[in-house]
């Protein structure tokens, strides 16, 4: 028997409300122990609420709305009873007391999701996707969590794991019985399938590193010329004030770094010195910065005062980023036009080049959408198929990539297929990992300790 466990589910910290969760065989009892109000909760139906006072030890403690919710059909699967109480440290605590004083077990972290886990209502992956949800700050993150959480990416694993269950079963009656006539499954089948499925891993993998940036933010440093509008940039962007804007050149000295989400387009801004030749040696250190936040970003957003034409120095920094993952800037565009964007691309190459103005916002929306196709982030945004974001799940299914890839290696050079089966049994092990049909406690339990407790 599952013990039955009690907890505050709701952040520390005053507040309107505060949720006391219990859940277990005998939740109800619990709850009947500390409830007093118009009905007995253990008789109450499923999924109903009532209004009553908790109380312990003789002592009114607060004045509560119980909600009864019968197994099966709630979050751990097990008969649940959460318990409103007044926001505040002191209500919840003692409710929670009150709980523990007539038999609950205060939960461990994440404990309430591991049971929904073990007893089957949700698997790993969705289990860590109700972390994600938890956790996300943009609208994008969260919408890749939520869809994970309804299955989108177990419905993928399962159906690629379904295939190669299904081929290795096929495959082991050959091995069992090699003399016999039952082969209904061929060489070429099992390329195929092998092929198949490594082609549906490789797809999920490819989606890794847009899942990284809807984690992390995607690392953008804003390069320029002195005064060609970087500070007003990342203003317009952030929305407010966030770095001193002047007409003298070599304003900004220091980088200053700011999280902006770009209508759903989560970004690390990283406004830099304008890049110069310079004599002043705080300047001079500035620059260096700069340079160095360039190198390390994900992405750089060029910017060049696109009301005047192209000098020395905005062609230095176009060659200098040459190489690396940018967008191109021509702003001021409200003071009319000075460099032609073909001037720019005969320079810049393949790059996304847009005219925007820091000052009135126009061209903001094309350099979202610019960020959002560079980072392939449309699919999210469109819900088509599932993106991973964990690292867990990628380094699983790159052991099921090359395990697939180690059996169409074999299958080529004519190994048998016994050898090949061993390479599908390991794919199939790695598959489940992701899912949690064939992961160990210990990574198990490992994760749920990673969640707060009351979840
Ligand atoms: N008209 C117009 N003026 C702008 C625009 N963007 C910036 N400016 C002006 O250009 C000047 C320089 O802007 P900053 O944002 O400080 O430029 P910066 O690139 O950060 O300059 P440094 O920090 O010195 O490298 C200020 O006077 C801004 O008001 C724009 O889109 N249109
Ligand atoms: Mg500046």
């Amino acid at each position: 028997m599952n013990t039955t466990i009690a907890a505050i589910s709701t952040p520390p910290g005053r507040g309107g409300i505060a949720i006391i969760r219990i859940s277990g065989e005998n939740a109800l009892a619990v709850a009947d122990a500390v409830f007093s109000g118009g009905v007995k909760l253990s008789r109450a139906g499923s999924h109903t609420v009532h209004y009553g006072f908790i109380k312990h030890n003789g002592e009114t403690i607060d004045e509560v709305l119980a909600t009864v919710m019968r197994a099966p059909k709630t979050f751990t699967r097990e008969d649940v009873v959460e318990i409103s109480a007044h926001g505040g440290t002191a209500a919840a605590r003692k409710v929670l007391e009150a709980c523990l004083a007539a038999g609950a077990e205060p939960a461990e972290p994440g404990e309430f999701t591991k049971r929904a886990f073990l007893n089957g209502r949700i698997d790993l992956s969705q289990a860590e996707a109700v972390i994600d949800v938890i956790n996300a700050e943009n609208n994008l993150s969260r919408k890749n969590a939520v869809s994970q959480l309804q299955g989108s990416l177990s419905r993928e694993i399962r159906e690629i794991r379904g295939e190669l269950v299904h081929l290795a079963a096929a495959m082991q009656v050959i091995i069992d019985y090699p003399d016999e006539d039952l082969a209904d499954v061929t060489e070429e089948d099992i390329l195929d399938t092998l092929t198949a499925c490594k082609a549906k891993a490789d797809r999920l993998l490819s989606t890794a590193d847009s899942g990284a940036v809807l984690r992390d933010g995607i690392r953008a440093a804003i390069a320029g010329k002195p005064n060609v509008g970087k500070s007003s940039l990342l203003n317009a962007l952030a929305r407010y004030d966030r770095a001193i804007v002047t007409d003298v050149a070599g304003t900004t000295r220091d980088t200053i770094e700011e999280r902006v989400d770009l209508d759903g387009v989560p970004l690390v801004l990283i406004d830099t010195a304008g890049i110069r030749d310079t004599s002043d040696a705080v300047e001079k250190i500035g620059v260096e910065r700069s340079r160095r936040s360039v190198a390390e970003a994900d992405l750089v957003i060029v910017v060049i005062d696109g009301s005047t034409g192209l000098d020395g120095g905005d062609r230095d920094i176009l060659e200098s980023t040459a190489d690396l993952n940018r967008i191109i800037l021509l702003n001021k565009t409200d003071l009319g036009s000075g460099v032609s964007a073909r001037e720019v691309k005969e320079k810049a190459g393949m790059c996304p080049i847009i005219e925007v103005s820091a000052l009135t916002g126009a061209g903001i929306d094309e350099l979202r959408a610019a960020v959002s196709d560079m980072y392939k982030l449309g699919a999210i945004e469109s819900g088509t198929g599932a993106v991973i974001t964990n690292a867990r799940h990628k380094s699983a299914l790159i052991k099921a990539a090359s395990a697939l890839e180690s059996g169409i290696n074999a299958l080529h050079s004519a190994m048998p297929t016994d050898i090949v089966s061993i390479d599908i049994g390991e794919a199939i092990t790695a598959l489940g990992e992701i899912t949690g049909e064939t992961v160990s406690d210990a990574v198990v339990k490992d994760i749920f300790h990673s969640f707060c407790v009351g979840k």
